[in-house]
């Protein structure tokens, strides 16, 4: 069992054990309330390592026989510890036979073994196999498995586990059996195994070299017509990988399995994904573009973690990031080229640009944000609590990053072969980020040791720019620093290898062939400087006109720009930036720069309006007909309110809501016609199909209604009406209702109940629901806060506490997406978020934790939502029995 007062596991403390296991042989005879388990493990002495005993790991487990070579060891060579236990073993191998048993249905933390809709599913990533068995729980021990698995067949006619099927049959009293066996060595974190009442779409490929595999995917009976998205994603998945990389599927058989509770989005078991509902279902009528997207992302990451995260693995979870950022990094590009393929070579650069823009606006929203609080960590963790805690937007999004920088200073060739040469290195093995980068390094004949700052600093590194025009010899000197502000425990910081993409504007908007001082000739139009000191300069010559710069292209490093330009400026960037993704950014950086002028007003109860120049600009991008409307959609789209926040100080969430709420009613009814125009030249003619093309238009409408409806529109109001009321798919029809919801009509409450009539039964569907009404704002000052929704539908008959798709709609939604209405100044919201905090923790840490999270930043707020906010922290600090997960959230939240 884990205590209350969990311990600080230090990175830096990494021992290799002393007792490895080679293989494991493992039966379970499965029942919901009492599965036992059976263990047998061949134990290898580490050479390598000073003599000790086997450790062995468990929580939440019954021991009910350990043997050593059959027999039952010694009472003084058996030790239990806090949370495990510990045998002495002698010679070099040994046989150790334990029999455990589990409580499935009493496993509400979805860690482990556990039930969902009567099957049994599990989840080990990263320490749940401890609470399967006692085992060596750590990524470093990879043993080649065999399963068999037993089973009432009424209830679970579907048996499997991971790697190939080799046999199965029927036993007495209603009970079959199946017996697989897993070719590859792998750590414990990638067991799965899933016993239920399912039906599958498979089928057949080849892969590159002409092996045939069967796909499979595995769901609930009445899903089937929601399958095939899923299995099309794998499809382009396997071909991308072997095309990219060189990388085939070693498997005779790969399984996707969908389950309805699930704390994350999927898990990439070896040869047995275990998927959450929400990646996997999809039809028209129930998922909307954005979770076909979703979906095809999902999968190709548990996908391409076959080889980035399986093959070659981590050796500590303190690594985590060399198979997390890896595999992020490689279904991002997966998914621009899916899209870039889609949309043709004429826009293909357009289409790549908005999937990046995508990428940009969850870093900034996410991680940023972490990166700024008390959590912040380097992507590379030195410390930990609970490792659950650190799947995070640093691990993942900014660990990408990292690895993206690495491609931009390596290039395509460069870095292909540094993967190629980790992985003719490193299969099979348990590894480190410095394997990887040294690899990296080695292959190009570069030293990156000081690109490894980028694995040891925590916090958002400020990248300044400063220009200077020199009319008299034609030159423009760039003066680049940096500095990364001070993080938790990480006052010092030193300087980073910064790639920076940089293009010159001409004063009529092409861009300038780029030369160096000290080079021949011009080159490119835009380059890659590497900032590697505090301060740079870097003189550009033979320039005819002063240049505008465009700065960190393609968005080439994770840092926060900090670059003076006046509004004329960035308009002249939205209008002309080369770049797709810097004349995005430029429309953010204005807005932004509005609606926190907006909000300062607005929370000193001034009278503000919207700058015309800004209407002007804003205008003139949303209705560029030369771009595509997928680029459009996220032109048009404002910076996300998180990101806003974090821009503020201190972050006032009511302010920004005012101004936010001005700017949108603003710019429809100012763009009101355009936006109209909009609504009759996109819609999509034909049956539904997921393509890009169509998606973009569909996300331009739909956000043009939003703005219409904001506005009060009422042409736009009725067309949203209509539109909801005569949809074909789901993106038109829930494009729609949210433009109802976010708006002062009060249509908003049939269109909803009407939603709800038709999708009842639906689980996923009902997310949606419920997820929309929680991050609805207040659109008439009078109208009853958010939250009163909020709790009324946490009786709905379809919401429930115990699965985290519900919470994450209904109460991440509040807490996360909806700032003005949960810090309601009579601080209830606060309230309310520990009652849930509490009532969760009871029952799933990691899900309590998430939600936890949504208050870290608390400092940051005005002084007097702070003091709300403290007694909350401080009520959930001193509940009884709380999880290592939560502790260490508020802990860290609260320490001074
Ligand atoms: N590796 C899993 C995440 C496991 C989270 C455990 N708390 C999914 C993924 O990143 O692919
Ligand atoms: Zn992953």
């Amino acid at each position: 069992m884990k205590t209350e007062h969990a311990p600080t596991i230090h990175r830096a403390d990494y021992r290799p054990l002393p007792w490895t296991v080679e293989r494991i042989d493992l039966h379970f005879n499965l029942d919901p309330t009492a599965t036992v388990v059976t263990s047998r493990l061949n134990c290898v002495r580490n050479p390598e390592v000073e003599a000790g005993p086997l450790r062995l790991w468990g929580d939440t487990l019954e021991c009910l026989l350990l043997t050593v070579d059959g027999a039952e060891p010694a009472a003084a060579a058996l030790r239990e510890l806090e949370d495990g236990l510990e045998v002495d073993l002698a010679g070099e191998r040994a046989v150790v036979e334990i029999h455990t048993r589990i409580d499935p249905q009493a496993n509400t933390t979805l860690s482990g073994l556990y039930l969902s809709n009567g099957g049994f599913f599990t989840q080990c990533e990263a320490e749940g196999f401890r609470r399967i068995t006692y085992f060596p729980d750590r990524p470093d021990v990879m043993a080649r498995y065999t399963v068999t698995l037993e089973a009432d067949r009424e209830r679970c006619p579907v048996l499997l586990s991971n790697g190939n099927l080799l046999e199965q049959g029927e036993l007495p009293g209603g009970r079959h059996y199946a017996r697989w066996e897993d070719p590859f060595p792998k750590p414990s974190y990638l067991f799965a195994l899933v016993a239920a009442r399912l039906v599958v779409l498979e089928r057949k490929a080849q892969t590159a070299s002409g092996r045939e595999v069967l796909l499979q995917v595995w769901v609930e009976e009445g899903n089937l017509d929601r399958a095939g998205h899923a299995m099309d994603s794998l499809i382009h998945s396997m071909r991308w990988d072997e095309r990219t990389f060189g990388l085939e599927l070693d498997l005779d058989r790969f399984m996707i399995v969908a389950v309805a509770d699930f704390n994350m989005g999927a898990m990439e078991n070896k040869g047995l994904n275990i998927f959450n509902t929400k990646y996997v279902l999809a039809k028209p009528d129930t998922a909307t573009d954005v979770d076909y997207e979703h979906i095809e992302s999902v999968v190709a990451h548990e996908y391409f973690h076959n080889w980035t995260g399986n093959r070659v693995t981590c050796r500590d979870w303190f690594q985590l990031t060399l198979k997390e950022g890896l595999t992020v990094f490689r279904d991002q590009q997966f998914s621009a080229d899916m899209l870039a393929e889609a949309a043709g070579e004429e826009d293909a650069a357009s289409a790549r640009a908005v999937k990046r823009i995508d990428d940009v606006r969850v870093l900034r929203a996410a991680q940023f944000p972490e990166d700024a609080g008390p959590m912040a960590h380097p992507i590379r963790p030195d410390s930990y609590q609970e490792i659950n805690n650190f799947y995070t937007a640093t691990v993942y999004e900014k660990g990408a990053e990292v690895i993206r920088m690495l491609h931009t200073l390596l290039g395509t060739e460069g870095f292909r072969n540094g993967m190629d040469l980790y992985f003719s290195y490193h299969d099979g093995k348990a590894v480190t980020c410095d394997d990887f980068v040294d690899a990296m390094a080695e292959a190009n004949g570069r030293d990156l040791d000081q690109f490894m700052r980028w694995y040891a600093q925590a916090g958002t590194p400020r990248l300044g720019a400063r220009g200077e025009w020199n009319a008299a010899d034609g030159s423009y000197t760039l003066r680049l620093t940096q500095h990364t502000p001070p993080t938790p425990g990480q006052a010092e910081k030193l300087p980073l290898v910064i790639p920076v993409a940089v293009g010159l504007i001409a004063p009529d908007g092409s861009d300038l062939p780029l030369q160096l001082e000290g080079e021949s000739q011009p080159g490119a139009s835009t380059r890659v400087l590497e900032l590697k000191t505090a301060e740079q300069r870097f003189r550009f010559v033979g320039l005819s006109a002063e240049p505008v710069p465009s700065l960190l292209r393609g968005f080439s490093a994770p840092v926060l720009l900090e670059l003076e330009e006046d509004d004329e400026r960035l308009a002249f960037r939205m209008a002309k930036d080369s770049d797709p993704c810097n004349r995005w950014d430029a429309a953010q950086r204005y807005a932004e720069r509005v609606i926190l002028a907006l909000a300062a007003d607005l929370g000193q109860g001034r009278a503000a309006a919207v700058p015309e120049a800004f209407i002007r600009a804003f205008r003139s991008l949303a209705t560029d007909e030369a771009l595509d409307p997928a680029f459009r959609a996220q032109a048009a789209a404002l910076p996300a309110e998180g990101y806003l926040l974090e821009r503020m100080s201190p972050a006032d969430p009511a302010a920004l809501r005012a101004a936010l709420r001005l700017l949108y009613a603003t710019l429809g009814e100012r763009l009101a016609a355009d936006w109209l125009a909009l609504c009759e030249r996109l819609p999509v003619a034909g049956e539904y199909r997921y393509h890009p093309a169509d998606a973009g238009r569909r996300a331009l409408l739909n956000l043009a209604l939003r703005y219409l409806a904001a506005a009060g529109n009422e042409a736009g109001l009725a067309l949203a009406r209509q539109r909801f009321g005569a949809a074909g798919n789901m993106t038109d029809r829930f494009g729609a209702l949210a433009a109802l919801v976010q708006s002062a009509s009060p249509a908003r409450e049939d269109a909803l109940a009407a939603f709800h009539a038709r999708y009842k039964d639906d689980a996923l569907v009902l997310d949606k629901w419920f997820s929309l009404q929680a991050g609805a704002w207040r659109w008439q000052d009078d109208a009853p806060g958010t939250l009163l929704r909020v709790k009324a539908l946490l009786d709905d008959a379809a919401f429930s506490l115990s699965n985290p798709n519900k919470v994450y709609s209904l109460l991440g939604t509040f807490f996360r997406a909806n700032p003005a209405e949960f810090h309601a100044a009579d601080g209830s919201g606060h309230v309310f978020w520990a009652d849930m905090v509490i009532a969760l923790d009871a029952r799933n840490p990691q899900v309590a934790a998430r939600m936890a999270r949504a208050l870290e930043n608390w400092r940051r707020y005005t002084p007097a939502l702070q003091a709300s906010i403290r007694p909350q922290l401080e009520r959930v600090l001193a509940t009884k029995g709380l999880s290592p997960d939560v502790s260490e959230v508020i802990g860290k939240a609260l320490q001074d």
